[in-house]
């Protein structure tokens, strides 16, 4: 009987198995009722009574270690199956509740202005937000006594006042006039800098599209004609242009552009104030003294060019009443362009 229990308990210490059907075969093979532990505790009740104390000692010794070893073996496979069921299922599509993001509605109106002029031949002209007074003023026929130089409209570099944070884009395209023959064809859009108060109607930044054409023979029908197929493709084939006279000091002579109000189709409406016309921006032929400052003969050559304010175009398209909501980025305010 000791060689039994001693065989049987080095067959427990070495027990290695692969399945956790294999651990139910040895539970009941060793510890069932008609088990072998079993068995060998029923051969006990006829040992000789001087070796029964060792016996039983053994006995239980071996019934212990068989037992911890059928729970160890069971835990084992058993936290093996719960990782596998919690891994995680690499071929399950992406987590849906991951949102994508939206463009700004100033880069959704920027980008279509830019596609309306590329198509038309116009290229895109980038420059510095930090300009020096004659790309800003002087060489736009601004004179030094101009209002639009006042602290109160300009923003002046402290460490040098020659420069300034620049008021509209056409400085960009005298740099362009400067090392470029013409024809030129560009447009300029980028964020400029005034001293206003911030209001809903009113912000220190805001962000332009300047427009320059110059060639020979340039005429103020091109500029109609090139403004109203803007118009048109930005507002809808419907849309009707008017031209009333106005004044800049780059510019002679001057308009200022309506569109018919995109609200109301030029019935009359709070947008529109009743008049039936918006304003969306300002144009001209670019004056010869700003051809003169740029080392382009005046003689040969003619431009026009125009200016705009993308909030302007933004607040009309998408109808939105406070300037403020653009350099806010409440993605309340964002989301809403998500699909646009
Ligand atoms: C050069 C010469 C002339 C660009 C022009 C305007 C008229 C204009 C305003 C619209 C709204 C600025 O953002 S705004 O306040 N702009 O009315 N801009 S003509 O004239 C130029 C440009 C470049 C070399």
């Amino acid at each position: 009987m000791n060689e039994k229990i001693n065989n049987l308990m080095q067959e427990v210490e070495t027990l290695a198995v692969q399945t956790k059907e294999q651990v139910e075969e040895y539970r009941i093979k060793w510890l069932s009722k008609k088990g072998e532990v079993s068995a060998l505790f029923e051969d006990f009740k006829s040992a000789p009574s001087d070796i029964k104390k060792e016996l039983g000692q053994k006995l239980n010794e071996l019934k212990i270690k068989a037992q911890d070893k059928i729970n160890h073996l069971k835990e084992k496979f058993e936290s093996a199956e719960g990782a596998t069921a919690n891994a995680a299922d690499l071929s399950l599509p992406g987590f849906p509740t991951l949102q994508n993001g939206s463009r700004h509605p100033l880069t959704l109106v920027k980008k279509q202005i830019i596609d309306i002029f590329s198509r038309i031949g116009f290229t895109v002209s980038d420059g510095k937000e930090i300009e020096d007074d004659w790309h800003n003023f002087s060489a736009l026929n601004t004179p030094e006594n101009h209002p639009a130089r006042d602290m109160q409209d300009t923003f002046y570099v402290n460490v040098n006042p020659e420069m300034v944070l620049r008021t509209q884009t056409s400085s960009v395209q005298v740099h362009i006039m400067e090392y470029q023959k013409p024809p030129i064809r560009t447009i300029s859009p980028g964020r400029v800098y005034r001293n206003e108060a911030i209001s809903a109607r009113a912000h220190c930044q805001f962000h332009q599209v300047e427009g320059l054409y110059i060639d020979e023979k340039v005429s103020f029908a091109d500029l109609k004609q090139t403004l109203l197929y803007f118009a048109k493709e930005m507002f809808g084939n419907d849309t009707k242009i008017r031209l009333r006279p106005s004044y800049f000091p780059f510019t002679e002579p001057s308009a200022e552009m309506d569109i018919s109000c995109t609200i109301c189709k030029g019935k009359g409406c709070n947008v529109c104030k009743y008049t039936g016309w918006v304003e969306i921006l300002g144009c001209g032929m670019v004056d010869p003294q700003v051809l003169i400052n740029c080392k382009i003969d005046e003689n040969k050559f003619k431009g026009f060019a125009f200016g705009m304010g993308i909030e302007r175009i933004a607040m009309l398209k998408y109808e939105i009443k406070d300037l403020r909501l653009f350099f806010e980025n409440d993605v309340r305010f964002l989301k809403q362009f998500t699909s646009a």
